[in-house]
């Protein structure tokens, strides 16, 4: 099918006819990417069911990842690429007249997660099968994945994600894998043997449906899995109300909770994270008992990894499979499942810190929650003989308390591992946030940090670049991400320096005609791009940069003299629809745009894009064209980022905080390949300590800033006054909490600087190459590598075809 663009164009129109009932002159563009879809689909299902079978028939130990996300991003592309057909196919549609590229756009961009936490799952899945390792990922298949925004006068408009109107080629239903999930009702208490027994009656048992998709590696035979689980009715009773019954089942699946790093504690939330859990824990179970006569030796060969809190009840979860359902004791159970279960903490925010309020919680789960509570006196009983006497401590510590369940506690006892996503994240978590369980487990806690998959982020995104690459140091890098160093040597060289500034150009070029299109605005390609990409929120300080382009537009307007080199200044962003200040924000983007875009001399010099609906396919598009990679968060409260990476491997230069994986980004390139500014993490939480700090002072005594914010209430923007209120009093009403004023002298500085630098354009060139030679370290082979060494214990399994 695949083996010459002869025999693929031959069997692409005949399944082009037989799988549309159309000819080729009638087809439409989405008739032909769901006809390549499902040919690239059955050619991967050979390697699929190879793969499963030498999993069941090697029986190795297994990784299961759960995450209430995976921001996949578009498949075909990536696949094709993977597989090593994307040339074949490629010339086969040229001579049919057809564009791959204009087929690609029509697969809809699954966009099943909010940002950071769900692209990593995202990239994890690649580099788990790229590496031979067995390792899947369960998750939620979302009706709606995070919402379309559209802008409507600068405002922000939320509309339903519709990723399976048309249909998802990739994804194969599984019925008969089917299970139940319980929830409300009682619980029954029995005596089996002299020992008491459990059993949880439902009122509402819901159905999870497996849809299973592919997991392709890169030029490897290794398909893994990604299971994504439907709610549907179980069964209907005779005397039900079926048409409410059908709608709350279904509701389970509707649709992604939309906030990142923010709890919203709703209880269909809750629903979807046992929902997420139970049917992965009982698939995972039945699987490893058609291979395995013992129970007891369960986390021989599992590995259960949560990301995040959000499916932190696999822990009370096993403990009753391992109970309630193969009988064994509670001691027994406990062993097994602390040692099959893995926990990553990817925030310190506390907003974010899950907590469920007992009275959602106990009728919900009422057997979940019965073992919780047994966890949290047992836990408790021995911090009582640790700390005798120490009451604070031990409530301070206690898994439920004042009311909640605190999923971070339950996650952290009930796991063999616990760890962050970039080593200041993870020293944060132990001497700090952490602390005091760090001291009762302190083996349990480790650094694992973020990666991203370069074959989607540089290989797909930029082929441009990965041709250079190839041209000057080979292929290998593509499989050995670390290889990538052997571009150091050639870094100086002004032809290899000359093709990376052509291949650059050609990104903005690109980039600027999408802006173009979409936004009307005519962008200068010789400006340097400016990028700020990633989900808004208040620690993120989009503000700073705001702040920053408002005191260029007073310069330029004050002084005719003042010359800088032209900038543009793009943002992406999407608000959780229930953020109001996140939402402020967008809009005070949207009128700073308006007023610089509009301004006959200023936008000569500068000019401020905002490119709506910011997902995985426009970040495809946006990454090799950024000259300035903005990641510019409140020291401390960044836990990684990986932003930061996709911009560096494609050759943007930082302007950061010393923040998350800033850090190790620096240590990689040298300080002297990045620009730096601002508070640190020690100096950030001294301050939140000892509450010195007086927002107001800043105001006072810097002319720059009170210009700025006087600004933001005084008509400067042509709304009511009152639009940007909200956001001056973050500042100075409420002592501006994230220390925008405190650092925006530094930024601005490290700004001008940027400017000058960017004027001794060999100079800049280096350091961009240099920045991609050095983004090996944060692939996520690398980490994925880390996990499976240092937490799953799991090995890599040749699959040959
Ligand atoms: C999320 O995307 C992250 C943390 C979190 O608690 C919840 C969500 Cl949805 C992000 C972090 O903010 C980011 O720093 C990190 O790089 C990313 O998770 C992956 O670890």
């Amino acid at each position: 099918m695949f083996s010459s663009k002869d025999s693929f164009k031959d069997s692409f129109l005949k399944r082009l006819e037989s799988m549309c009932g159309k000819g080729f002159e009638e087809a439409t563009k989405r008739d032909q990417y769901h006809t390549l879809g499902n040919m690239v689909r059955e050619y991967i299902s050979s390697k699929w069911i190879e793969t499963n079978e030498l999993y069941r028939s090697e029986n190795k130990k297994q990784v299961y990842y759960l995450s209430i996300e995976f921001l996949l991003g578009r498949l075909l592309g990536q696949n094709l690429l993977n597989l090593g057909i994307k040339e074949v196919v490629e010339e086969g549609l040229n001579e049919l007249n057809i564009s791959l590229k204009e087929i690609e756009e029509c697969e809809s961009d699954p966009a099943l997660g909010n940002g950071g936490l769900g692209r990593l799952a995202a990239c994890f899945l690649d580099s788990l099968a790229t590496l031979n390792l067995p390792g899947h990922g369960y998750g939620i298949r979302y009706k709606h994945g995070l919402f379309d925004q559209k802008i409507v006068d600068g405002y922000q408009v939320e509309l339903p994600e519709q990723w399976l109107r048309h249909g998802n080629v990739w994804e194969v239903r599984k019925p008969d894998e089917a299970v139940e999930i319980s929830f409300w009702g009682r619980i029954e208490t029995g005596v089996d043997d002299g020992t008491l027994s459990f059993r949880h009656v439902a009122d509402q048992k819901v159905l999870a449906v497996p849809y299973d998709m592919p997991v392709v590696g890169y030029r490897v035979d290794t398909v893994n899995t990604l299971r994504l689980w439907n709610a549907e009715p179980a069964s209907f009773g005779p005397n039900q109300d079926v048409l409410s019954y059908k709608r709350e089942t279904e509701a389970i699946t509707d649709f992604l909770y939309p906030d990142d790093t923010h709890d919203e504690g709703k209880i269909l939330r809750l629903k979807q994270q046992y929902f997420l859990v139970s049917s992965s824990l009982q698939s995972i179970i039945k699987s490893y008992k058609k291979e395995n006569s013992n129970i007891r030796d369960l986390h021989h060969y599992v590995a259960i990894h949560i990301n995040d809190t959000h499916p932190a009840m696999a822990v009370p979860e096993l403990m009753r499979i391992l109970m309630d359902q193969e009988d064994l004791s509670w001691e027994d159970a406990w062993h097994i499942t602390t040692n099959t279960v893995s926990y990553t903490n990817h925030t310190i925010l506390a907003e974010a810190l899950e907590k469920w309020p007992i009275y959602l919680f106990k009728p919900l789960l009422p057997r979940i929650y019965m073992i919780i509570e047994e966890i949290n006196e047992r836990f408790c009983a021995e911090l009582w003989d640790r700390y005798p006497g120490e009451w604070e401590r031990i409530e301070h510590m206690a898994i439920i308390a004042h009311g909640l369940v605190k999923m971070a506690h339950l996650a952290i006892v009930g796991s063999n591992s616990i760890n962050g996503v970039a080593k200041i994240h993870s020293d944060i978590l132990k001497n700090r946030e952490m602390k005091s369980f760090y001291e009762v487990y302190p083996t349990k806690f480790n650094n694992k940090t973020n990666g991203i998959t370069h074959r989607r982020w540089l290989l797909k995104a930029n082929p441009e670049l990965t041709s250079l690459i190839n041209d000057t140091i080979g292929e290998d890098w593509i499989k050995q991400p670390e290889k990538l160093i052997d571009l150091k040597r050639h870094v100086y060289h002004p032809e290899l320096k000359e093709r990376f500034a052509q291949v650059k150009r050609k990104r903005k070029e690109i980039l600027a005609k999408k802006i173009a299109d979409k936004n009307g605005i005519q962008v200068d390609i010789d400006s340097i791009f400016d990028v700020q990409v990633k989900r808004l929120h208040a620690y993120k300080r989009q503000l700073l940069n705001v702040l920053h382009i408002m005191y260029l537009y007073n310069r330029l307007k004050e002084d005719a003299n003042y010359s800088i080199q032209p900038r543009t200044f793009i943002f992406g962003a999407k608000a959780s629809p229930t953020y109001y200040y996140a939402k402020k924000i967008i809009k005070l983007i949207h009128s700073l745009a308006e007023k610089v875009n509009n301004d006959p001399r200023v936008s000569q010099t500068i000019k401020v894009v905002f490119m709506e609906n910011y997902r995985v396919s426009l970040a495809e598009d946006i990454f090799p064209a950024a000259d300035v990679s903005e990641q510019i968060s409140t020291a401390s409260k960044e836990a990684s980022g990986t932003g930061n990476m996709k911009f560096m491997m494609n050759g943007a230069l930082t302007v950061g905080t010393l923040d998350g994986a800033n850090i190790e980004i620096m240590e990689e390139i040298g300080e002297g390949n990045i620009f730096t500014f601002g508070l640190t993490a020690p100096e950030v939480l001294k301050y939140e300590e000892n509450g010195r700090y007086r927002s107001m002072e800043y105001y006072h005594h810097d002319l720059r800033i009170r210009q700025v914010i006087d600004q933001l209430t005084n008509g400067f923007f042509s709304e009511d006054e009152g639009e940007f209120e909200a956001i001056a009093d973050s500042l100075l009403v409420q002592n501006d909490q994230y220390f925008v004023l405190r650092d925006f002298a530094s930024y601005i500085d490290i700004q001008e600087k940027v400017g000058t630098a960017y004027q001794d354009r060999g100079k800049w060139l280096e350091q961009a190459l240099i920045n991609v030679a050095h983004s090996g370290y944060f692939s996520s082979d690398r980490t994925i590598q880390n996990y499976a060494d240092g937490i799953w214990n799991i090995e890599s399994i040749g699959v040959k075809m």
